[in-house]
Order: structure tokens, then C-alpha cells, then sequence
């Protein structure tokens, strides 16, 4: 037997685990009661990463496929024959003829978020395209607008609040996003435990609501115009208060004027939420001095989650809860994100240039995946010939899933670096499936950058890889070399790079970081970590303003000018308040033992009641002459799917809810658990052209549906 510490790669939250092994088995996974930040704390999904690791579905070796036969190959064969492929496309079609898809596990990982990224910005393609855009754009573009570097995104003082307004987030689900703080529900029960309070709006009474002091229903989309609303509470009622940061912002008449139109009376038609609940939600925000508004995935991924992303920002800035012990904070993260995206051009951008087909704009020299389906699909000049995609789903995660795999058909050559065969991967040439998640190393280096406090924390290998296996790292930097890629600087560099690997990189990233420098000598390095296996606390958040800010004159933006051109499409939209009586809106919902589209292959975690149903409310249901139990048919003009249906008061009227990631009955995977628990993909349906028209980023939320 032998114990590991380590830390768990699958959510946000960042956990420290403790992993017992015997030979080459996985005998169990716990939470460590000795990591500072998660204090034992696990969920099922770390539980399960034994599973995953033994999975016999997983794939070991690459494999190439003739039709719809699959053979393995060895992996110098497979990196040559990838990288003749995508040369050969490249010499043909151009840079552009080759796209990139990275999804949501590459930013857990420390050798992609490298590697993967040097691969990437070395293709010279404007064809990249991410999670991004189904998920956290509209932060990132906020961020850059208000505070002048996408990367910018604060957090809630979790810790230190003593009211938490909770928009379109469900940390006891999700654990928490673009918040990393394992342990969610302690972290809200002490919240009250010292007297506060926790408020949250969801057109869902969820999990989080269920503890919460209060909860509010709020209609679908609408959150851009709560919002508005409140900002005009707070200029009416003289409640705006910048406090420290007076002398370092910018456009506060903008916003006042900007908020003028947007009475408490005229949001409450819209929103469902009463005019006197808005006003009190101004007040209590702004009188309680240690508060944090938080928006998170319902906000962002909505028609307009751009304007919701940014007055999120705004109204804690007015109300004096940014930069502030107990309000939205910065990190100050042992790995800065800020320069190393500088160096890799990953520093920012929106609207420099715009998608060939739909004419989307580019965000941080990516492409929304609203767009992708298309540009691969549309002859002509600049159409997507190859793709590589990178630890994603996108035929299960983004809208039109269906038109996606129509187009893939069509591709001239597909590699996937993924360790399953799944429902994307499937129309790959190629599959070149990485080592396990505990076969590397673990650094947080992007979620890190998120935490409620300031931590860092290394974690070696549990098992060594085996000489057959390659990391991702390992299979980003081969393709790398034989691609002969136009050079990032001079060449010397990436040599380097790929002789230091991740850790080389990572241990010159904190030794010129904040805590590398800052204590001389004594400065944090790789061995200092490694010395420190359950993980370092370095203490709770710091004001970060004005020194941490991107833009030339130091101020944070109140109004940033894309706003203010994107609210006459809320006036048309909202124009007439109407309550919609009768159609249905789409809304999702995560489960604990979930993760997006990947985790459904382990029977730990699937077992249970069926979770991929139909939400909808007594009355919703009475009027279609749908039961508990019994069978509907979602249907837009995408498409349609049936699945059990839950009727509970949970929805408010109006809304249904489908959680995302199912879909398994596809053929010609190889998942024989999540098979046969395939559920259905709501993304077959939801419609890629719903989009926030400022972002390019999908509106997963808010889509008419009908229901019978
Ligand atoms: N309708 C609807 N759609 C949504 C959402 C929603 O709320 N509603 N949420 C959106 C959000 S927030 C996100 S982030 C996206 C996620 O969308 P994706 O990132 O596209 O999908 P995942 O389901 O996370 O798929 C992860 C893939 O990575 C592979 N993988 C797992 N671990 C590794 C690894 O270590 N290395 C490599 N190379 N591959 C690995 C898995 O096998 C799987 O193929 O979905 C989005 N889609
Ligand atoms: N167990 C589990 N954990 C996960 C994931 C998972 O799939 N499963 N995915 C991970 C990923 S990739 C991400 S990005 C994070 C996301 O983390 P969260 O943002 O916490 O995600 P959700 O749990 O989907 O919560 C979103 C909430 O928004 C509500 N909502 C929907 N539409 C609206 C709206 O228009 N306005 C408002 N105010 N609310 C709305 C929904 O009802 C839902 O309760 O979770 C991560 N953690
Ligand atoms: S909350 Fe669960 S999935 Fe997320 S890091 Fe912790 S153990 Fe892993
Ligand atoms: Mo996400």
C-alpha cells in the first residue's frame, strides 16, 4: 500500500485528496484533511477518479479509423501521420484551413494549458474556438473592457462577506466557478453562521436556494434588466458610494444615465420580480458593507450576457464592494496568468476581426462556437478543412450538435487528443488519448488565479506513465516539432520549452511571480511546493486597484462604450413588458455527480434515479396533459427530443429545465456505461444562431421550446 497526496483535477474546486494504492490499483480517494483550502472536503466526482483511471473504456494507445473500423497504432506512427495530414491541408488551404477546439478539461491541466496553448497560437489560425464561448466569455469581455485585461475576473471574498447575491450560479451543483473554494456549502453555512446573508435569483429554486435566507425567481434572460434597475435604485435613492476607488474609475454619469430608462416598475414586469424586492435588494447590497454581487454561468450564457457580465462588475464598483474585504475581489495567484497570457498573445482583443460566415466577432483571437459548425460546413475561401480537438465535447456541449456532426463528416482530416471514444471524437482520423489525470502532475495554474484565497499547490504523479502512455503535454510538443510551424520569437524558445516541460516552466513562473519575488531568497519555487504536499495557504485576498489594472489611465471603466451600443437591443427586446403566458423557455441544471458530457462511464456515478428529465411546473405540465413519470416531446425548430418528465414547482411557470451532456445513444462509441444511460442532448435542439449578439457566446438559456 501506499499514500498519495495529491489534488483532485475535475471541477473548479481544486480539492486535496488522498489517494491509497496497491501495486497499480486504485484502493480509494478521499479528501485530505491536511490541504488548508479543502480541509477534507470531496465529492463524489473526486471519489470516482479511481474509476476513471481503471475504466476499461478509456483508450491507451492512439487508434486511426478506416470507416468505422478502429485500429491502434503506435504513437511515433500516429504523430507522423497526424502531422503529414495537417501539413498537407495547411500547404493546400492555408493557416486558417486548420481549427482548433479546446474544451473544458484543458484548463485543468497544467501540460495543456502550456502545451496545448503552444500548439495552438503556433498554428496561426483564426479558426480556434473553446469552451469559451458555450461558458465564461461575457466575464472575460467585462473584464477587459472594465478592468483592461480579460483575465481579470474577480472573485467573491467568500470568507469575509457578510451577504452573498447569487445570480445564475449553483455552487452546491457545480461547486463553484470562477470562484475555486472547495466546500461550498460549509463555506455558505458560515456565512449565516456569522449573521449574514445569502440571496439567490434562479428562475430554479435549486440547491443553493434551498439553504439560501432568501430566494427570488427570475425569469429567463432577463438578469441584464435587474440589473439596470438596481443601478438606477442606487442613483436614485443616493446609495452610490466608490469609496477608495472614487479617484480610479471612470463613467459614472455614463451609468447613471445609461440606468436612467430602467425603472424598478418596468423590470419587475419584466424580470417577475416584484418593484419593492428590487428595491430592497439595492438597499440591503449597498448598506451591508461587506457584500458580493456574483453572477456567474445563467448570467453569462444568455441573449444578453454581455450587459449582465458588466453591470455585475458595475454595481459592485458603485456600491464600494470592489476591492474590498468581503466583496468581489482579485487574486494575487502564485503562477500570475497576466503575463504569461501576454507572452503567449493570449492578452486580449475583441472584434479585431470577424467570423467569414456570420460575420461574429473574435474574442481573445478565438471564434464563438455559435460560428463553428458553420465555418467548417460553408465553401469557399477560409472553410475549415482539419480540426484538432483537444480534451471536448462539442457534439454534446454546444447548440446544434447534430449540424456539428454533419459537418465533421465533411472534414478532410480530424485528430482528437481525448482518452475516450465518444460521441466527438468518433468522427476523428485520429484519437491520441493522453495518460490519466493520475499519471500527471497537478498544478492549478489557471484556477488558481480564481481561488477565494491565495493558495498554491503542487502535486507529483500518483502513478509513474507507462512507456506506452504520453501526457498531453507530451503529444502537443510532438506534433509540435513535426509540424514546422511558422516560430513563435526565434525557435530557441519552444526547444527550450520542451526540454524544461511543464514543471521547468511552472518553476520559473512562480519564481518570477508575486511570491517568488516578494520574498527574496525565501521565494516560492517549484521545491518549496514540493515540499509542501497537502498545499500553502498564502493568505486571504488583498486590494489589488489601482496597481492591477490594464487600462493606459489606470481606471476601472463603469461604462465601457460596447455597453452602451448594446442597450438599445434591451429596449427593443423589452420594449413592451410583456409576460409571455404561454410558450416555454429552456433552462439547464447540473448534478453533483455530473460533469458536462464526460463523467456519465462510471457506474459510481451514474447510478440512481434517471437525472436526465424534463423539469416543468404543475400548472405548465396540467395545461399539456403531462404526468410525473410519464414521457414528453421537447421540440424547436432544430429538432426534437423525448425524456422523462419531473413536474415540480422547483421551475417557476414558464421555464423547463434539461441538463446538458447526455446524448450517449449515439453509435460507434465506445462507453458501455454511459451507454446505457445515454439520456438525450439538449444542445440536439437548442438553436447555435441564439446567441448574445455582442459576444458571439451561446445563449444556452432562455430558448423557446415546446413541450407536449
Ligand atoms: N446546454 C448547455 N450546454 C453547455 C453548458 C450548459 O450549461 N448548458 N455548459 C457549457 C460549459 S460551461 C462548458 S465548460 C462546456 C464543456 O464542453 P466541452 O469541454 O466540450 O465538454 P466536456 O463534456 O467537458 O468534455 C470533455 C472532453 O475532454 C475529455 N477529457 C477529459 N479529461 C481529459 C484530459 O485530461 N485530457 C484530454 N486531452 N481530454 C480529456 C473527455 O473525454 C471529453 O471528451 O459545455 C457547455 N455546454
Ligand atoms: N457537478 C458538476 N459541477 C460542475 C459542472 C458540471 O457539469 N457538474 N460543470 C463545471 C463547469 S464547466 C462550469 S462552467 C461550472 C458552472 O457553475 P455554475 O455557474 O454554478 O452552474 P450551474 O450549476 O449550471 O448554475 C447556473 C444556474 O443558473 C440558473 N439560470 C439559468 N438561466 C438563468 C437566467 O437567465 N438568470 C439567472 N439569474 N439564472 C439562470 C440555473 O437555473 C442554474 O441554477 O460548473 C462546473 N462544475
Ligand atoms: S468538488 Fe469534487 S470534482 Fe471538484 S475538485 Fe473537489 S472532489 Fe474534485
Ligand atoms: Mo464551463
Amino acid at each position: 500500500m501506499a499514500t498519495h497526496y495529491s489534488s483532485c483535477p475535475l471541477c473548479e474546486a481544486s480539492c486535496g485528496i488522498v489517494v491509497e494504492t496497491e501495486g497499480d490499483q486504485v484502493k480509494s480517494v478521499r479528501g485530505d484533511d491536511a490541504d488548508p483550502f479543502s480541509a477534507g472536503y470531496i465529492c463524489p466526482k473526486g471519489t470516482a477518479l479511481g474509476d476513471l483511471h481503471h475504466d476499461p473504456d478509456r483508450l491507451r494507445q492512439p487508434m486511426r479509423r478506416d470507416g468505422e473500423t478502429w485500429t491502434p497504432m503506435g504513437w511515433d506512427d500516429a504523430f507522423d501521420y497526424v502531422a503529414a495530414q495537417l501539413t498537407a491541408v495547411r500547404k493546400l488551404h492555408g493557416a486558417d484551413a486548420i481549427a482548433v477546439y479546446q474544451g473544458n478539461p484543458a484548463a485543468h491541466n497544467l501540460g495543456l494549458l502550456t502545451f496545448g496553448q503552444l500548439l495552438l497560437r503556433s498554428l496561426g489560425t483564426r479558426n480556434a474556438y473553446s469552451a469559451t464561448s458555450n461558458d465564461q466569455l461575457p466575464h472575460m469581455l467585462a473584464a477587459l473592457q472594465v478592468f483592461g485585461n480579460q483575465i481579470l475576473m474577480p472573485v467573491p471574498d467568500l470568507d469575509r462577506c457578510d451577504l452573498l447575491i447569487c445570480l445564475g450560479a449553483n455552487p452546491l451543483a457545480s461547486n463553484g466557478s470562477i470562484m475555486t473554494a472547495p466546500d461550498m456549502r460549509a463555506r455558505l453555512a458560515q456565512i449565516q453562521a456569522r449573521g449574514g446573508k445569502v440571496i439567490v435569483l434562479d428562475p430554479r429554486r435549486t440547491e443553493t436556494a434551498d439553504r439560501a435566507d432568501q430566494h427570488l425567481f427570475i425569469r429567463p434572460g432577463t438578469d441584464a434588466v435587474l440589473l439596470l434597475a438596481i443601478a438606477h435604485e442606487l442613483f436614485a435613492e443616493g446609495l452610490v458610494k466608490l469609496g477608495r476607488l472614487a479617484q480610479h474609475t471612470r463613467g459614472e454619469a455614463d451609468l447613471r444615465r445609461a440606468s436612467a430608462p430602467w425603472s424598478p416598475e418596468h423590470a419587475a414586469e419584466v424580470t417577475g420580480i416584484s418593484a419593492d424586492e428590487i428595491r430592497g435588494l439595492a438597499r440591503t447590497f449597498a448598506t451591508t458593507k461587506r457584500a458580493a454581487l456574483y453572477g456567474r454561468i445563467g448570467v453569462c450564457t444568455q441573449e444578453f450576457g454581455g450587459l449582465a457580465a458588466w453591470l455585475v462588475y458595475a454595481i459592485n464598483a458603485l456600491t464600494g464592494h470592489l476591492d474590498e474585504p468581503g466583496g468581489l475581489m482579485f487574486t494575487t495567484p502564485a503562477l500570475d496568468p497576466v503575463p504569461v497570457a501576454k507572452l503567449l498573445g493570449y492578452d486580449g482583443g475583441f472584434a479585431r476581426w470577424h467570423s467569414r460566415v456570420s460575420r461574429r466577432p473574435e474574442f481573445g483571437g478565438e471564434l464563438p462556437m455559435s460560428v463553428f459548425a458553420e465555418e467548417i460546413a460553408t465553401p469557399g475561401r477560409g472553410q475549415i478543412r482539419a480540426l484538432i480537438t483537444c480534451a471536448g465535447n462539442p457534439v454534446l456541449s454546444s447548440p446544434g450538435g447534430p449540424a456539428l456532426e454533419t459537418a465533421l463528416e465533411g472534414l478532410e482530416f480530424m485528430v482528437s487528443i481525448d482518452p475516450y471514444l465518444n460521441e466527438t471524437t468518433r468522427h476523428a482520423h485520429v484519437i491520441l488519448p493522453p495518460a490519466s489525470a493520475l499519471e500527471r502532475s497537478h498544478y492549478d495554474a489557471a484556477l488558481n488565479a480564481f481561488a477565494v484565497r491565495n493558495v498554491a499547490k503542487y502535486s507529483p504523479p500518483v502513478f509513474e506513465r507507462g512507456p506506452d502512455a504520453r501526457q498531453d503535454w507530451e503529444i502537443c510538443a510532438a506534433l509540435f516539432a513535426r509540424l514546422r510551424l511558422p516560430k513563435l520569437g526565434r525557435g530557441l524558445a519552444e526547444r527550450l520549452l520542451i526540454k524544461f516541460g511543464p514543471e521547468g516552466i511552472l518553476d520559473v513562473a512562480l519564481r518570477a511571480g508575486p511570491w517568488g519575488l516578494r520574498l527574496g531568497r525565501k521565494g516560492l519555487s517549484l521545491a518549496k511546493l514540493e515540499a509542501a504536499p497537502h498545499g500553502l495557504d498564502l493568505g486571504p485576498l488583498t486590494s489589488r486597484l489601482p496597481g492591477r489594472l490594464g487600462h493606459r489611465d489606470r481606471l476601472v471603466d463603469l461604462a465601457p462604450a460596447i455597453y452602451l451600443a448594446d442597450l438599445p437591443r434591451l429596449a427593443r427586446k423589452w420594449a413592451q413588458a410583456s409576460r409571455p403566458t404561454t410558450g416555454l423557455v429552456m433552462i439547464g441544471r447540473r448534478h453533483l455527480r455530473s460533469n458536462n458530457s464526460w463523467m456519465h462511464n462510471t457506474e459510481r456515478l451514474v447510478k440512481g434515479p434517471v437525472r436526465c428529465t424534463l423539469l416543468i411546473h404543475p400548472e405548465d405540465a396540467a395545461v399539456r396533459g403531462l404526468v410525473d413519470g410519464g414521457t414528453a416531446t421537447v421540440a424547436t425548430g432544430r429538432g426534437k427530443i423525448s425524456l422523462p418528465v419531473e413536474v415540480s414547482d422547483e421551475v417557476m411557470r414558464g421555464v423547463v429545465s434539461v441538463p446538458h451532456g447526455w446524448g450517449h445513444g449515439r453509435r460507434g462509441t465506445r462507453l458501455r456505461v454511459a451507454e446505457a444511460h445515454a439520456g438525450e442532448s439538449v444542445n440536439d435542439i437548442l438553436d447555435p444562431a441564439f446567441t448574445d449578439e455582442l459576444s458571439g457566446t451561446s445563449a444556452l438559456t432562455g430558448q423557446s421550446v415546446e413541450v407536449s
